[in-house]
């Protein structure tokens, strides 16, 4: 790996307007038939970007991009336009793109570890980082280089293990994370006062880190929750999904390695406004490091009505299967359905701020149900309540969507290949949400975004606003 110095002197050259293209390192790589390595790769690709969003707001800067009525600032800001956010974006029908391919798309055109099979989380990465597809090589680059950073510190050790079998799983993730500040490249530089165009060159070493220590970090607490606190070591020459698993006991199983390979992919992005990729950018903005910003997103994701939905569903099902047993009528579904309604509580899967459609991350493990598991008796009743819940749902006149979202599906796949506490089930989604939001969080950096600050009133100072007297 090149070291700092010289990487950041290569990006200082890079920033000059038409930086020589014949000095880079993206240069060197290929004039020597070497493919560059990520990090070369944005040395190459930033300043162009950060010339296209000059030249963009150059010529439209003040253009008006939308309105704002009283019932959004109180209704959570839905569809307010404010952010922006490069990797993914999210249509309400259509679902999400990243980076303008469909999750259709990326099974195909990702580097797989399996013919065949599911794509490889590091190739999406790569791909919302730099809006590129990564060839097969510099994959297995990157998931050598997160295999060699995998390792924890002992404080992170301690602290998990210290941590009380009682914290949720969450808790112990995002505490975890924040310890890992102790290691922040990107607050040592900032402390030595690094010029701030350099800044993201730092962000990029710490996210990196971060996502290399998160298998551990996940291992380790599952490991002592719920087994005997013993975990495995990482394959150097694995790749990151094949090492979560077997950290967290689970690598002997081709078909759960596939299975956290998908995983990991479709739970990465979600574009920039829900709550965790908000709040880690919002975090970040304040130029608190990627560590600091990602706990803070952790902590978010941790809420039931946004990751932990995939704990409450499964929750949700199992009390069903309690109450009635597997073999289930649709009308038995409705009043259950009905009842959960009728007690004034969500009925979790279901319903999305953006979405209007069934979600395609639900279809995605939805077929891989149907080629791995196809009679198991819980996919069949998530089939059977996806038959059932949206004319509910519908009925009930409320949600604006009907349809299933991720987490109505995760659950159950989870509990097939063995990996039954779902308590844990929001970690993984959460080692997944670090793969989408960091590659903004570098990216912020690198473009110099500002410190987020929207303008808030009093309901008395909306109240005049709206010319209205109470
Ligand atoms: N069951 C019952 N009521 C629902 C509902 C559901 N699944 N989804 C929405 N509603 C209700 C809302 O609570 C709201 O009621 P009030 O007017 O009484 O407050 C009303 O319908 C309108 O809500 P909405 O505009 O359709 O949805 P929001 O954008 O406010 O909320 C979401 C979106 C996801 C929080 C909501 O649909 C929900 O609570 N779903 C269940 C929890 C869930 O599955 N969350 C996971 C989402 C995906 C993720 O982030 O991981």
């Amino acid at each position: 790996m090149p070291a700092p110095s010289r990487i950041a002197s290569s990006f200082a050259r890079a920033q000059r307007p038409l930086a020589s293209f014949a000095r880079s390192a993206a240069f060197r790589a290929y004039s020597t038939g070497k493919e560059p390595t990520l990090k070369e790769r944005l040395i190459e690709i930033f300043p162009a970007e950060i010339e296209k969003i000059k030249a963009l707001r150059k010529a439209k800067g003040s253009t008006v991009i939308g309105e704002v009525t009283l019932d959004q600032a109180y209704g959570g800001m839905r569809g307010i336009k404010g952010l922006v956010w490069e990797g993914s974006v999210l249509d309400a029908e259509e679902g999400i793109r990243f980076r303008g391919y469909t999750i259709p798309e990326i099974q195909k055109v990702l580097p797989k570890a399996v013919e065949g099979g599911e794509p490889l989380p590091e190739g999406l990465f790569w791909l919302l980082l730099t809006g590129e597809i990564p060839s097969a090589t510099q994959v297995k680059a990157l998931s050598a280089e997160l295999a060699a950073r995998a390792d924890l510190p002992a404080h992170v050790i301690d602290l998990i293990d210290r941590s009380p079998a009682s914290l949720h799983p969450m808790a112990q993730f995002s505490i975890a994370v924040n310890a890992l500040e102790s290691e922040s490249a990107f607050t040592k530089a900032y402390e030595k006062g690094v010029n701030k165009k350099e800044l993201w060159l730092h962000a990029y070493e710490d996210a990196i880190d971060l996502i290399a220590k998160l298998p551990a970090i996940a291992g380790r607490i599952y490991r002592n929750v719920f087994k005997d606190g013993k975990v495995a070591e990482i394959e150097k020459d694995k790749d990151y999904s094949y090492n979560l698993a077997k950290l967290l006991g689970f690598g002997d199983n081709k078909e759960f390695v596939e299975l956290t390979r998908l995983y990991l992919t479709i739970h990465s992005d979600h574009e920039g406004g829900n709550v965790s990729a908000h709040t880690t950018h919002l975090v970040g903005s304040a130029l608190s490091s990627p560590f600091l910003s990602l706990a803070a997103g952790l902590n978010g994701l941790a809420g039931p009505l946004h990751g932990r939905a995939n704990q409450e569903v499964l929750e949700w099902i199992l009390e069903l299967k309690a109450n009635i047993g597997s073999d289930v009528t649709n009308e038995q579904i409705e009043k259950y359905l009905w009842d959960t309604l009728n007690a004034g509580r969500v009925v979790p899967g279901y319903g999305h701020a953006v979405l209007r459609k069934t979600d395609p991350r639900y279809t995605a493990q939805r077929e891989f149900a149907l080629k791995h598991l196809p009679d198991y008796d819980l996919f069949k009743l998530v089939s059977q309540i996806y038959e059932v819940a949206p004319k509910v749902l519908t009925k009930h006149g409320k949600t604006k969507n009907p349809w299933p979202n991720v987490d109505s599906h995760s659950g159950v796949l989870l509990q097939y290949y063995g990996l039954t506490e779902e308590s844990f089930y929001t970690v993984l989604f959460g080692v997944s949400r670090a793969l989408g939001v960091l590659p903004q969080y570098i990216i912020d950096r690198a473009v110099g975004a500002p410190i987020e600050r929207p303008k808030s009133f009093s309901t008395e100072a909306y109240a005049k606003l709206v010319k209205y007297e109470f």
